[in-house]
């Protein structure tokens, strides 16, 4: 039924989201020079684009985190977030999806970047956030539209629906027809298309398409569908009512056709925008926030301005807000507004209040943090989103270059993480390093370009530890004794040890059986002491465990005895006795799970076993046509790079998940390779 469904007014946001490369920040370029925001687009590949204009960015040439930016248009305005297409940069986009009203999905029709476009399509049907597909490229298209979307439509679990269809001159593309309009344009570079007669062989071909655009409209339209069987022309209204809900429900993916370098097709897409689009109503609607006077807002994004305080970039979901207002968060702190800026890219500007709708920067709320809810009452709000984590999948180990630096660095790096939560900060107590885990080798290069081009901090990195143990597999019994005569007080400790192997993963047990009072009670515990220190670094160099060790017999002196002296004989006892005990090397091995496009399967069991994986299985990936996942055994020590040469074996679509599972004897020459490779660092 063609419900009636007015464009909402107000000011909207929207994501550019894509694969890689697919022209989206050149696409926000071309919507800022076309609604006059500037005078001509900038180039990504010159280096003077509004978005990616980071240092980092611009030296990779690629989205290293998202650019918000507001434009106004017929009246209304529209703030635009370029969400970086790397799926190592992801997580912006993860924080900045369920805040927008609708994303424009920029594609080419390349079968390569298919499952990137999956995946991105994927997130969006599951947040149900109402999306377009902008057919970018089409200045050089090498193949029919409708073959385009046969190959794109896999990606999407909805019907792509063509809205446009191209006008040919030879082998390229000078204009189109737009199916609900019907109306033909030609493209002027730079400029608006100028309106054409719809003639001859196009005007064969726009029935057609129009058709098969309707057909698809009336799968969800049983009015349609019954004029579509009586031969009955549908009012244009009804069809542009239509497209709109069918859109706002979910139900379609309508596809427009432009080239974003030259500007083409990005009006009919603002335009597109501005009608079909939901406006903050119904995004309030689907996060369910309430409306109220009070201000609601939600935290996306958390920058740290080089010289100036910390930005929360805030989409405003219900209410008004004005500045120096306290806002409560849903993780139960709160702060008080210190300045509300319009979003403008590089330069912010700023205002006096905010609307419900507006995507403002919120200056130094310094206890809120990205993906809060905010509120303007009394209490914290409940939070409205909850941002899917994305679980990091490489580290490296990092420590200053000068030791000087060392609080600086920590200082930078709670600064960067604030800024980038996919980034994961662990300390190893053990090698005093800094381990930081990221979601793939250009998000660690560019997190240590962030440290030097804004913190000043030079690292030196190195590949993390692998946490290789030891255990024994032989008892024995063994004396410890620690005897000093010196000046006045000697020391004088003696313990009889019996060291055994435990089952794997029994851990540590000590035990006591003496009796007599061979070793008096209060100099126990240091026994164990001395036994933990002794195990802290085996006769291979690494911890040891899965060992009991019994405390049978032993003598003391009553003068000289002391916690020192025992705790002291217990580890001398320790280490002469583990190597008598056959001592062996323990590695970890982890579950992975592997998911990638099916293509790609055999190359991915190939690695595991080149990488000494065991494959426990692997079946079709649920809900996912095309997609595989593959189970395996691995050792820890053989998936540091895996991610590396995942990504490259499925062109960046393969990702996985890891669980610690067990330790597993290396013995042979493995076990020599590492424990001389240990022994050298040492
Ligand atoms: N031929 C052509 N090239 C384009 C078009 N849009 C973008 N590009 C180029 O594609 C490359 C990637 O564009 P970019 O906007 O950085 O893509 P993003 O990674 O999606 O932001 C750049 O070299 C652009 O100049 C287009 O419509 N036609
Ligand atoms: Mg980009």
């Amino acid at each position: 039924m063609g419900q009636d469904v007015r464009s909402p007014r107000g000011p909207r946001c929207i994501a550019l989201v894509g694969p890689f490369q697919s022209g989206k920040t050149t696409l926000l370029e071309a919507i800022m020079a076309r609604t006059g925001v500037i005078p001509r687009a900038g180039s990504v590949d010159a280096g003077t684009s509004v978005g990616d204009a980071s240092a980092e960015a611009r030296n990779h040439k690629m989205g290293v985190g998202l650019t918000a930016t507001t434009t106004s248009f017929m009246g209304d305005s529209y703030t635009f977030i370029d969400c970086p297409g790397s799926v190592e940069f992801a997580h912006d986009m993860r924080a900045a999806l369920p805040a927008v009203d609708a994303a424009v999905v920029v594609c080419e029709a390349d079968e390569k970047k298919l499952p990137q476009l999956q995946i991105i399509l994927r997130e969006l049907e599951e947040l149900k956030i109402p999306r377009f597909l902008f057919l970018n490229k089409i200045d050089r298209a090498s193949q029919r539209i409708r073959e385009s979307l046969m190959m794109l439509q896999p990606a999407s679990r909805v019907p792509l629906v063509l809205r446009q269809i191209p006008i040919w001159n030879g082998d390229l593309i000078e204009g189109f027809v737009d199916l609900a309009l019907e109306r033909a344009f030609v493209y002027r570079e730079h400029k608006a298309s100028e309106v054409v007669e719809l003639e001859g062989g196009n005007l064969d071909r726009e029935k057609e398409a129009r058709f098969s655009m309707l057909e698809k409209l009336a799968d969800h339209d049983d009015a349609l569908m019954e004029q579509l069987l009586e031969d009955i022309q549908p009012p244009r209204d009804a069809v542009f009512d239509d497209l709109a809900r069918e859109l706002r429900e979910g139900l379609i993916c309508p596809v427009l056709l432009g080239s974003a370098a030259r500007e083409n097709g990005v009006l009919r897409l603002m335009k597109a925008l501005r009608h079909e689009a939901p406006g903050i109503e119904a995004t309030a609607k689907r996060l369910g926030a309430a409306s109220t006077k009070d201000a609601v807002g939600y935290v996306f994004k958390t920058v740290h301005l080089q010289h100036g305080g910390k930005l929360s970039l805030t989409r405003i979901l219900a209410g008004h807000l004005d500045d120096a207002v306290v806002l409560q968060s849903s993780s139960g702190e709160s702060g008080k507004v210190s300045g509300i800026l319009a979003v403008n890219g590089a330069t912010d500007s700023k205002r006096a209040a905010a609307e419900a709708g507006d995507t403002v920067a919120l200056g130094k709320l310094d206890a809120i943090k990205t993906g809060d809810t905010l509120g303007g009452g009394k209490t914290a709000p409940a939070a409205l989103i909850e941002i899917a984590p994305t679980p990091p999948v490489l580290a490296i180990s990092i420590a200053a270059t000068d030791r000087k630096d060392d609080v600086k660095l920590g200082q930078a790096l709670l600064r960067l993480n604030e800024e980038d939560p996919s980034l994961t900060i662990v300390q190893n107590p053990r090698t005093h390093d800094t381990v930081l885990w990221g979601q793939g080798e250009m998000h660690l290069r560019v997190t240590l370009e962030r440290l030097r081009n804004r913190f000043g901090v030079n690292v030196k990195s190195h590949p993390p530890a692998i946490g290789y143990l030891e255990t024994i597999r032989k008892p024995i019994t063994q004396r410890g004794r620690h005897k000093k005569q010196s000046g006045g007080h000697g020391q004088f400790g003696d313990v009889v040890l019996e060291i055994k192997p435990l089952p794997r993963g029994e851990g540590f047990k000590f035990q006591e059986t003496v009796v007599g009072g061979a070793v008096p009670r209060n100099y126990i515990g240091a026994v164990e002491e001395g036994v933990v220190d002794g195990l802290n670094r085996g006769p291979l160099g690494f911890p040891v465990i899965d060992v009991q060790v019994t405390l049978t017999d032993g003598s003391y002196h009553s003068v000289d005895s002391s916690d020192l002296a025992f705790r002291t004989a217990a580890r001398v006892g320790v280490c002469e006795g583990l190597p008598n005990c056959q001592p062996v090397l323990l590695e970890p091995i982890h579950t992975v799970e592997i998911v990638c496009p099916n293509d790609a399967t055999a190359k991915i069991n190939a690695i595991l076993s080149a990488r000494r994986g065991q494959i426990l299985g692997f079946d079709t990936r649920e809900g996912w046509s095309g997609w595989d996942c593959v189970r395996a055994m691995m050792p820890e020590a053989e998936i540091g790079e895996l991610i590396v040469e995942l990504r490259s074996a499925t062109a960046g679509a393969g990702s996985f998940t890891r669980q610690f599972d067990h330790m597993a004897e290396v013995t042979g020459r493995a076990a020599d390779q590492i424990i001389a490779a240990h022994r050298d660092a040492a």
